[in-house]
């Protein structure tokens, strides 16, 4: 009674740009629909990505509530991700280390066009990267840097099967780059499209490139059932200018996606039909077992050029300066949402095939033809709204489109394109997302809104205020706002799987027998300190309530002092923490059976503490430690300690 109370007198404040809130929380019992209760878990995960946060927001559904938010391009304090010596190389590229990036579109890894639970990928759209999270311990586990790009938007939407994750270039850019005018831009720049090939244990590698002309790429997605083998692209700049692209790149009446042959592209490259180019690109590898990332810069790269590769690309003539592109689950369908156009256009698959077969060429870009738009379009949504960004589908033949312009979500029918339904925004919708909306085999009960502007629907903030969620019932005819609730940092694409998919294989804890850190210490008895000139190696150990050793001295200013801090804990969800006075550092905050480091050069003499930072006992306030530090001409011995016991050396 209390909670409707309260309800009744949000919305009135929460709709001030006239728009009714028509079956929203007002409408009947919605807040049942969305309640978890206490110790039950949500039916979904819906993975967020964080924009220009860097990181990917995990929320359960229906819920909305914040479970995790994982460190993937940007370093994050919390969990000393980018701070600790383990994780630094996740962050490494051919520009040195660049602790953050923009992370635009997550994607699940599919086994037969279904999400599988293993793995998800986002890309780094600012420094071209893509990252593979590993979903049974919900961390990043692999970074691999994408040459000759700029811009790594259209990325990184995998296959059928993850036979591979794409990655477009978002931005034209001198090919190989160099120093030339900006104006010369349509001779001297490229558009550039990647393969990264998804092994079975999910390592990724740049398996070739395809060399096209500079337009911008802006979305993917693949195809699927009839259309697997083929990944279609969004382009807009087909004028390809370099200044006031918001007049400068609007001017055609259609621009391209791009349909690309992968298999074709296979067969290409086993005949030996590429040029091998170099390209200097950081791949970086977090393993599990040594709690360690290592990088490793990559030298070269396989490049594909259309023109000598029949078959490999065609153009769609597409309306107009179409954004996202999306494939329905049977994959005949690939709907190009152009963004400053009124319809929304619909290409066909089978359509696309007999043009391809019969040449229906309008004309040649760079040795890629252009098949006539009338040969492939099978038709259009006609006066859904304005400014059509993204389309997810459902599980009964529905699409359901989001249009910036005019802040809604528009339900249509698959085939027949007629509108069924629209319900508003609160606003400015950018992405939406269905369960498996991308997938052959939607779970389509739920449909989240990712909306850019929040203003008024939550208690100000200063100048900035979050982004928002918004989560519908779509299981009905019509389309029930839920619930609202606050993201992240900016969440452009997302994915939703049910929690049975993933929830299986999720780790409690890391084995401490499999521990292979070469600086582990698997027992107290193991805890020691070694001085190597002036480097000093702590070998450290926690478990509830203390570090082994809590008393070092014989470190000298100017040391540099690595903490290898290996947490003893066998239990779920006992995390320590670490960290020191004046470092230049983040804290530590190690999993059970994981070894991590941190590096302190103290820079003058004292007695320093040391303390853990997440509360893991009653005795919490109790786990500390002191470090003696004296000058560096000093002698005093190299000394350790816990309790009574103490070694001198
Ligand atoms: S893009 S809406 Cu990367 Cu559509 Cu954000
Ligand atoms: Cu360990 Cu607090």
């Amino acid at each position: 009674m209390i909670a409707t109370f309260g309800l009744l007198f949000l919305p009135s404040c929460g709709n001030q740009a006239g728009q009714t809130n028509t079956g929203g929380a007002l409408g009947d019992d919605v807040a049942s629909q969305v309640y978890v209760a206490p110790g039950e878990y949500d039916e979904f995960y819906a993975f967020m990505s964080g924009g220009f946060s860097g990181q990917i927001g995990v929320h359960g559904l229906p819920s909305g509530r914040l479970l995790k938010v994982i460190p993937v391009f940007s370093t994050d304090g919390e969990k000393g991700y980018g701070f600790s010596e383990e994780t630094k190389p996740m962050l490494n590229t051919s520009h040195g280390f660049v602790p953050w990036d923009d992370a635009h579109h997550p994607e699940l890894s599919q086994t037969n066009g279904e999400t599988d639970g293993r793995w998800i990928f986002i890309n780094g759209n600012n420094t071209p990267r893509i990252a593979r999270i590993d979903l049974s311990v919900f961390e990043t586990v692999e970074i691999i840097e994408i040459p000759n790009s700029g811009g790594n938007h259209s990325s990184p939407f995998t296959t059928e099967n993850t036979e591979y994750v794409v990655a477009g270039t978002r931005f034209g850019v001198p090919y190989p780059q160099k120093d030339v005018a900006i104006n010369t831009y349509a001779e001297n720049f490229k558009g550039m499209l990647t393969y990264v090939k998804v092994e079975e244990d999910g390592a990724m590698d740049v398996a070739f490139q395809i060399l096209l002309p500079a337009f911008d790429y802006d979305l993917a997605h693949s195809g699927k059932g009839n259309s697997h083998g083929w990944t279609f692209f969004t382009t807009y700049n087909t004028e390809e200018k370099s200044t006031l692209l918001e007049v400068a790149a609007s001017q055609n009446d259609k621009d391209f996606i791009a349909a690309v042959n992968w298999k074709k592209a296979e067969e290409y490259i086993a005949q030996g039909k590429y040029q091998e180019v170099p390209a200097k690109y950081a791949h970086n590898v977090y393993d599990e077992k040594t709690h360690m990332a290592t990088s490793t810069m990559k030298d070269k790269v396989k490049v594909l050029i259309p023109s000598e590769c029949p078959g490999l690309v065609y153009f769609l003539p597409t309306p107009k300066s179409p954004h996202g592109v999306d494939v329905d689950p049977t994959g005949e369908y690939i709907v190009g949402n152009g963004k400053l156009s009124a319809d929304l256009t619909v290409h066909s698959f089978t359509k696309m095939k007999a043009a391809i077969d019969n040449q229906s060429f309008e004309t040649e870009i760079a040795g890629v033809p252009v098949l006539k738009f009338e040969e492939v379009v099978a038709g259009s949504v006609k006066d859904a709204g304005l400014g059509p960004l993204h389309t997810e589908f459902d599980d009964k033949g529905n699409a359901y489109t989001s249009f910036f312009i005019t802040s809604e979500v528009v339900k249509w029918k698959v085939g027949t394109w007629e509108v069924l339904d629209k319900a508003s925004t609160f606003y400015s919708v950018g992405h939406i997302m269905i369960p498996g909306g991308d997938s052959k085999k939607p779970q389509g009960k739920y449909l989240v809104a990712l909306n850019k502007i929040t203003k008024d629907r939550y208690l100000p903030t200063g100048p900035e205020l979050c982004h928002s969620a918004q989560l519908y019932d779509i299981s009905g005819d019509k389309m029930k706002l839920l619930l609202d609730f606050p993201t992240a940092g900016e969440p452009h694409y997302a994915q939703g799987i049910s929690a049975d998919r993933i929830v299986p294989n999720v780790k409690k804890f890391y084995p401490i027998e499999e521990n292979e850190h070469p600086y582990r210490a698997l027992g107290e008895k193991d805890a020691r300190v070694e001085r190597n000139g002036n480097e000093v190696h702590v070998y450290m150990t926690t478990i509830r309530s203390h570090f082994a050793p809590d008393n070092i001295e014989g470190i000298k200013v100017g040391d540099k002092v690595y903490f290898h801090v290996t947490n003893l804990e066998q239990d779920w969800d006992v995390p320590h923490g670490f960290a020191v006075m004046g470092a230049n550092n983040a804290e530590l905050l190690i999993m059970g059976g994981q070894t991590e480091t941190f590096l302190w050069e103290p820079k003058s003499v004292g007695v320093i503490p040391f303390y853990c930072t997440d509360f893991c006992s009653a005795l919490h306030q109790e786990m500390q430690g002191y470090i003696r530090v004296s000058p560096r001409s000093s002698n005093i011995a190299l000394k350790w300690g816990l309790g009574e016991e103490e070694v001198v050396q």
